[in-house]
């Protein structure tokens, strides 16, 4: 009897060996399927970031400035918002400052661009003008609303 049994434990072992084979690597296969998950997730949240950065972009102006003018020569801005003053020059060295914000471009000729950036923290009508020579004088200027 005692030989019977031991032959019946052995097989017995031997059948459940493919099942315990089988079950590692079910849970291999699940375990490297949720890490690419996972990696998939943090791949995606990259783009959210983005969205947050261009939330806070400043509002971009373009503005033409000739002897003795700018084009526009009023900017409506809102409190609050960034403002990016892109200042593209038509005949003679010019600028653009607006005291009130502390925003001055470089000085820049023949056809160059040069930019600004500032944001507006208080409503009202402030003027910007061309610091080069008699030039805000002779009527380059203008005015900048913040509503
Ligand atoms: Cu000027």
């Amino acid at each position: 009897m005692e030989e019977v049994n031991n032959t019946q434990a052995q097989e017995v072992k031997k059948s459940m060996m493919p099942m315990i084979v089988m079950a590692v690597i079910v849970l291999v296969a699940f375990g490297s399927v949720g890490f690419f998950l996972m990696r998939g997730n943090n791949t995606r949240a990259t783009p959210a970031v983005e969205g947050v950065t261009q939330e806070s972009a400043p509002a971009t102006i373009e503005v033409e400035g000739g002897s003795f003018y700018y084009k526009p020569n009023e900017i409506r801005v809102k409190v609050g918002q960034p403002v990016k003053i892109v200042l593209t020059t038509k005949g003679g060295m010019h600028d653009f400052v607006l005291d009130e914000f502390n925003a001055k471009t470089t000085r820049v000729g023949d056809g160059q661009t040069t930019s600004v950036e500032f944001t507006p923290d208080k409503a009202g009508i402030f003027e910007f003008y061309c610091s080069v020579g008699n030039h805000r004088a002779m009527g380059m200027k203008g005015n900048l609303i913040v509503e």
